[in-house]
């Protein structure tokens, strides 16, 4: 069968051609992937490869941003001008601009050595919406070259509804709004000032204006029919509560999907919340809030915070194998491995569709109250395949009830370097992944397996190379379904 290590780097397009025509996939429902139940058949056309607004997509396709808008109109109080817009990028990261040429080299040469990519975002490193003409310049030079690219904008909304129409003429069908607030009175905690119509705001009057350009940007894109993502900012104490208010808004407003965030905040990020003491939620505050949320408006819940000039899988950053001093003079575009390797995910992912809803019924069929939180080592096409010791995230699913969800992501520190782990590092690995009870992997080795078990995750290597959702009902049932089944971990 054809494995998804060989769907990931290095990606050998031949020898997967040749494995899919000795009969690749294993079960009887190849072919692309199945559309959900709620949702018009228009609507998963759009989303289906695209890694953000689809959590399935995120484990095949990638997303590429060009940092090509560094300007922007407002300030948060979690942003410090000297790094990425925390909007869509992890701040503390210094982007390389691009101008828009530059920024189409970037792309046609990346598109020809990534084929997962699927996506191209402006998140700034400013606001795209007010930098507008070098991010028009880039999605219409881009568009020109490689038309089955999917356009992705990320903004504050405060320029948003200037932008619309042209959006909707470049066919721009995925945007994201940034919205901490729908009440003015909390915005003021947040943004301390913005800059529009020549004139700058502060204070309530500041925050109003940008309340009414986020609603008005909003429902403009709904009527239009583009796809809005909303990314909220989550402050403890500060709009934690509220953002329940926020994602009733949202939804009433057609958004697609509500995206709640953590803030991320340091003092040596030099940010007014950095440099003032504010902290960031933990990885629970924030499940808890998204449980919460859960009924309003679709959540998104694999967001990796990536920087302005992310390229790769969510999750991984490409992005210093594509620098400006790496690219070529000149580049034309070769559709032939995108193509290809979009033929070979189409069946694998139908594969993986079918054992997944099969692993859902089995949980459900478990009929039982329990829930079990897991982490799992991958790194993509939707299997447990990463060493424990290598991987530098853990996804991480519910099993329950409700079947087999999945609830975030944990970032570590990579446990294993040159053979050897160290035990602080090990501490701050059991540490992020607190409230997980097991944890699945390809490998794992004796020492770190005991030390997880004295703080209370059980870790199991038994499920290697299997898919995630497959792995999760094995262990599963075997704590809360037939007696027969033997646990593993
Ligand atoms: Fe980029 Fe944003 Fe488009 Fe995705 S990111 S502009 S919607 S292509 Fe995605 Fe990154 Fe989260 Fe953004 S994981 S920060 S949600
Ligand atoms: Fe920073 Fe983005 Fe906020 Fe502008 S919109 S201040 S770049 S986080």
């Amino acid at each position: 069968m054809l494995s998804v290590d060989s769907l990931l780097q290095p990606i050998d397009l031949d020898s997967m051609r040749a494995k899919l025509a000795d009969g690749g996939c294993s079960s009887s429902s190849c072919g692309s992937s199945a559309k959900p139940g709620d949702m018009d058949a228009a609507t998963w056309e759009k989303i289906k490869d695209h890694p953000c607004y689809s959590e399935e997509a995120h484990h095949y396709f990638a997303r590429m941003h060009v940092a090509v808008a560094p300007a922007c109109n407002i300030q948060c109080n979690y942003c410090n001008r000297k790094y990425d817009c925390a909007n869509e990028s992890r701040p503390g990261v210094v982007s390389e601009k691009l101008t828009p040429d530059e920024a189409t080299r970037k792309v046609i040469t990346v598109a020809n050595e990534v084929p997962q990519l699927s996506v191209l975002g402006i998140a700034g490193p400013g606001d795209a919406c007010y930098d507008w003409n070098k991010s028009k310049a880039t999605f219409e030079n881009v568009a020109a070259d490689i038309p089955d690219i999917k356009l992705c904008i990320s903004t504050n909304g405060l320029m948003l509804p200037d932008r619309v129409d042209e959006l909707a003429a470049m066919n721009v069908d995925h945007v994201t709004i940034t919205i901490n607030m729908v009440d003015p009175e909390i915005g003021v905690k947040i943004y301390p000032w913005i800059f529009y119509k020549g004139k700058r705001y502060t204070g309530l009057e500041a925050s109003q204006i940008l309340h009414e350009r986020q609603m008005i940007g909003l429902e403009m894109l709904t009527s239009r029919g583009i796809l809005t993502k909303i990314n909220s900012v989550m402050i403890p104490g500060v709009n934690d509560e509220h953002l329940v208010e926020v994602n009733k808004w949202v939804k009433e407003r057609g958004a697609f999907l509500h995206n709640v965030m953590p803030l991320i905040s340091d003092p040596a990020h030099g940010t007014h919340f950095g440099l003032t003491g504010q902290r960031g939620p933990t990885a629970m505050e924030l499940k808890a809030l998204q449980d919460k949320l859960d009924g309003g408006a679709k959540l998104m819940r694999h967001c990796r915070q990536c920087r302005a000039d992310a390229v790769g899988l969510l999750g991984e950053d490409r992005g210093q194998e594509f620098t400006k001093d790496l690219l070529p003079e000149t580049v034309a575009y070769d559709a032939s491995k995108r193509e290809a390797y979009r033929e070979i995910v189409a069946r694998e992912r139908g594969d993986h569709v079918a054992a997944k809803q099969e692993a859902i019924g089995e949980v459900r069929a478990a009929d039982s109250a329990g829930t079990l939180l897991v982490a799992i080592a991958t790194k993509g096409g939707g299997r447990v395949n990463v060493h424990f010791g290598h991987a530098t995230e853990f996804q991480v699913y519910e099993a329950g009830p409700k079947g087999i969800v999945f609830v975030g992501h944990r970032k570590v520190e990579q446990y294993c370097e040159g053979g050897f782990g160290e035990d602080a590092t090990l501490d701050s690995v059991i540490g992020a992944l607190e409230g997980v009870e097991l944890v699945l992997c390809a490998k794992i080795g004796d020492c770190p397996k005991d030390q997880l078990a004295a703080a209370g995750i059980a870790v199991s290597d038994a499920h290697a190379h299997e898919y995630i959702e497959s792995a999760i009902s094995a262990e599963y049932q075997a704590r809360f379904g037939a007696s027969d089944i033997v646990l593993t971990a």
